[in-house]
């Protein structure tokens, strides 16, 4: 029998590589798209298939984390084996913007999504995923954190993934749901949303160096990710649910960089060798030499990235370290893509987008591009 999943947030950077590592191992997938004016498939346009066909294995269904009859009517109708609960407001400086409506989605959401599990009676058969955060260790009470570390939610997302989190330990202990939760560190790629910083450092040098923009703004440089790659984070999402019993796993690479080096980084992938100067909300990047033909329009001594406190968050996760030792004593995951080779390939598909652009600029076509997050 072809097993089914259903994916929530189907359309995000995870969602796309899992609907594709889904879809290779012979599921018949089933994703929640949101209604908006304009389409909003990019990241799964090419795994489409004619709704007219027999043999169609992907399907998406309208639908809302905030609209409990709507889940509960797209349960019914896919009778899943498999459930990702991957949708979410997922940006961590927007939550401070709008925490009722990121507490709706991330926690009642996911609370919604258990109860239409539960009141259809698939708690026996519907395996459930919920995509937790290392965002719970906000405030770090232990290096590198594990699974038992404490948790200290320092935004109203994490606040909301906290409740997430626990709601889901709820209904395996009180409903015996085989229910896990995935405890992951950033992961990124060149699908990851423009305004997350790994994206928008990648996009924006990119940019700068095809003369696009002369300068990118930032937040806090100092700020320490244990970045992983996306692709290696889905296989995990999958893993976790093919085992004999539930469990939460820490996802993480286990080595830690700052934003600043992964500016650094990123330039030097254009060949840019930059120089940082000044602290705080006055720190800059200069150029100090450039190489190769990726930056034609930069030069030594341009200033091309600047600190804008507006980007300062009201209150901030400093640090996070993960220790994924149990997810590889138990599962025999490890990470295969490194951070350099995600950054070398995240900057080469920035590049040739910015190329493209460059080249419908020269021809008269607007280029509209707004970078704020
Ligand atoms: P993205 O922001 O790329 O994708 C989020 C998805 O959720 C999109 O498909 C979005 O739809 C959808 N969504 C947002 N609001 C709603 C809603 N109200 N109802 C239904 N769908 C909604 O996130 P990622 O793919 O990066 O992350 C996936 C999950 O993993 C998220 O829950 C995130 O919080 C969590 N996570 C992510 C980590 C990371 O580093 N990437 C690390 C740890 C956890 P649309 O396309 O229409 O906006
Ligand atoms: P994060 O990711 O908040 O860790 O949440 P993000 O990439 O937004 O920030 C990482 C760190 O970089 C600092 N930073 C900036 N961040 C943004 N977005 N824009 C900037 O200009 C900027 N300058 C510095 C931030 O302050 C922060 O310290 C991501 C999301 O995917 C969550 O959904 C997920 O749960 C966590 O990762 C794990």
């Amino acid at each position: 029998m072809m097993k089914k999943a259903l994916i929530t947030g189907i359309t995000g950077q995870d969602g796309s590589y899992l609907a594709e590592y889904l879809l290779e191992k012979g599921y018949e997938v089933h994703g929640i798209k949101r209604r908006a004016s304009q389409f909003n498939t990019q990241r799964i346009d090419h795994l489409y298939q004619d709704p007219h066909d027999d043999n169609q294995r992907l399907r998406l269904h309208y639908g809302d984390l905030t609209d409990a009859s709507n889940l509960i009517r797209i349960m019914e109708e896919v009778q899943p084996d498999e459930v990702y609960n991957l949708a979410a407001q997922s940006h961590v400086a927007v939550s401070f913007e709008s925490p009722e409506y990121t507490a709706d989605v991330d926690a009642l959401g996911t609370l919604r999504l258990l109860e239409a599990i539960r009141l259809l009676g698939l708690a026996r058969r519907s395996r459930f995923y919920q995509a937790s955060t290392s965002e719970l260790y906000g405030q770090v009470l232990e290096i590198p954190q594990r699974e038992s570390t404490p948790f200290y939610p320092r935004s109203p997302y994490a606040a909301a993934k906290l409740y997430a989190y626990w709601i889901t330990v709820n209904y395996r202990e009180a409903y015996g749901l085989y229910a896990c939760n995935g405890i992951l560190f950033n992961h990124e790629s060149p699908r990851r949303g423009e305004t997350f910083v790994t994206r928008k450092i990648t996009r924006g040098l990119c940019n700068i160096a095809q003369g696009l923009d002369r300068c990118l703004y930032l937040g806090n440089l100092d700020a320490l990710r244990d970045w992983g790659h996306a692709k290696d984070y889905v296989r995990m999402q999958w893993m976790m649910l093919q085992q004999d019993s539930p469990d939460d796993y820490v996802i993480a690479t286990g080595h830690q960089v700052s934003v600043r080096d992964f500016v650094r980084m990123s330039a030097l992938e254009l060949g840019i060798e930059l120089k940082f100067e000044g602290c705080g909300g006055g720190e800059v990047a200069i150029v100090v030499h450039v190489s190769g033909n990726k930056a034609p329009a930069v030069i030594p001594g341009d200033v091309i990235v600047r600190v804008d406190p507006r980007y300062f968050r009201p209150t901030e996760v400093e640090t996070l370290l993960g220790d994924p030792s149990k997810a590889k004593r138990q599962l025999g995951w490890e990470p295969e893509i490194s951070l350099q080779v995600m950054c070398s390939e995240m900057v080469a598909e920035d590049l040739k987008i910015a190329q493209r652009d460059s080249l419908l600029k020269g021809h008269g076509y607007s280029i509209p591009f707004a970078m704020e997050g």
